[in-house]
């Protein structure tokens, strides 16, 4: 029996113990009996505001500048294991999920917002899971206060103080960087309160905002070199631990598979929109690159009172890191936009479309002599 099974039937009191050992790593050993017993904090006087959530590549409805002071902003995640086919091999990964999407969905709030979530572990469900967010403090950004078993549900609440895009993602003691890799992840977006700017008084207002979260997979293969199937993720732990630690994925993906956002789900824009794209990578580096386009301003750490980087061709998202790029389009046509490291975007399948409508701008660009024989 695999070590996930074992820790998914271990007593609440074991869980407590690993979860310490966890911290004494971290050097924060004290802070969950301090949660516990220090003061409440007196919200009473806030607007509540529940928030439904939508699968990336969409964002849900929200403004760009505060509207009135600070809210507790209430979302609502169920975890979600299930089988997911990664490309048009039918190559299939026992996934984790937030909320059924690999990535989970993005959360948007303002700085000073409190985030209030309730995480949902279904009874259905094989294993414990938690949520770390980024963008938290303390508490291992609230991993050791919401390792939920199947059957159970755990409500966290934090205040969003630093303004950006953050990564979430699944912790469990003993089991991270495979439920990370199986796709439990996501991010957030804690927006200044008077939205965007390029730190020199500039506003930078969105038209459209499409988050696209970028995965590795590491799939076992057969003495053939067939990619494996198997019935469970027990079944498919051990031999997926020994992928992971080649450090090789074989595939890296935008939205939980191979054309997740291509062709017939490319992204949608038109010359003149001011697009910005969220980008988050729970485990490794990546670069993104807008073939044909740039990012006109580029937060790559995605810190918002860090100043964008403009005009850029390629830009730098350290693993376990979400960064967001800022685009008005100008030109009609398609658009791919991909990790570029090549091999990973035209190999594994990191690329992404974007379909732009409008008039073409000769000025821009012409074709002076098509290719054609002399
Ligand atoms: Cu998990």
């Amino acid at each position: 029996m695999g070590e996930w099974t074992a820790m998914a039937r271990r007593p609440r009191s074991d869980r407590a113990a690993i979860g310490m050992a966890l911290l004494l790593l971290a050097g924060a050993a004290s802070l969950p009996a301090q949660a516990a017993e220090s003061k409440p904090a007196d919200l009473s006087s806030l607007t509540r505001v529940k928030v439904d959530l939508v699968s990336p590549p969409f964002v849900h409805a929200h403004t760009q500048k505060a509207e009135g002071p600070p809210k507790i902003v209430e979302f609502t995640m169920t975890i979600e294991e299930k089988k997911i086919v990664i490309d048009d091999k039918g190559t299939e990964v026992h996934a984790m999920t937030f909320n059924g999407s690999v990535p989970g969905p993005l959360m948007v709030v303002h700085q000073g917002d409190y985030v209030e979530l309730t995480l949902i572990n279904p009874a259905t469900s094989t294993m414990p899971h938690n949520i770390d967010f980024h963008a938290a403090t303390g508490a291992l950004g609230g991993a050791s206060l919401t390792l939920v078993n199947p059957g159970e549900q755990t409500v966290l609440r934090f205040k969003a103080t630093k303004a950006g895009v953050f990564v979430y993602h699944c912790a469990p003691p003993g089991m991270v960087p495979w439920h990370v890799t199986s796709g439990m992840n996501g991010a957030i977006m804690v927006l200044p309160l008077e939205g965007l700017t390029d730190g020199k008084g500039k506003e930078l207002p969105y038209d459209r905002v499409y988050y696209v979260g970028e995965q590795d997979f590491y799939i076992p293969r057969d003495e053939k070199g067939n990619f494996k199937k198997y019935e469970t993720p027990a079944e498919a732990y051990s031999d997926t631990v020994e992928v992971m630690r080649t450090l090789t994925p074989t595939h890296v993906v935008f939205n939980g598979a191979v054309g997740a956002l291509t062709g017939s789900n490319a992204l949608k824009a038109a010359v003149g929109e001011r697009v910005l794209i969220v980008h988050s990578q729970a485990n490794r580096d990546t670069r993104p690159h807008l073939i044909g386009g740039h990012g006109n301003y580029v937060w790559p750490t995605g810190k918002f009172y860090t100043p964008p980087d403009v005009d850029q061709e390629t830009w730098f998202i350290p693993g376990g890191t979400a960064g967001a790029a800022y685009y008005t389009f100008e030109q009609p046509g398609i658009y791919a936009y991909v990790n570029h490291n090549l091999i990973e975007a035209f190999e594994l399948g990191a690329a992404a479309h974007f379909t732009v409508t409008g008039d073409w701008n000769n000025d821009l660009m012409t074709s002076v002599v098509p290719p054609g024989g002399s």
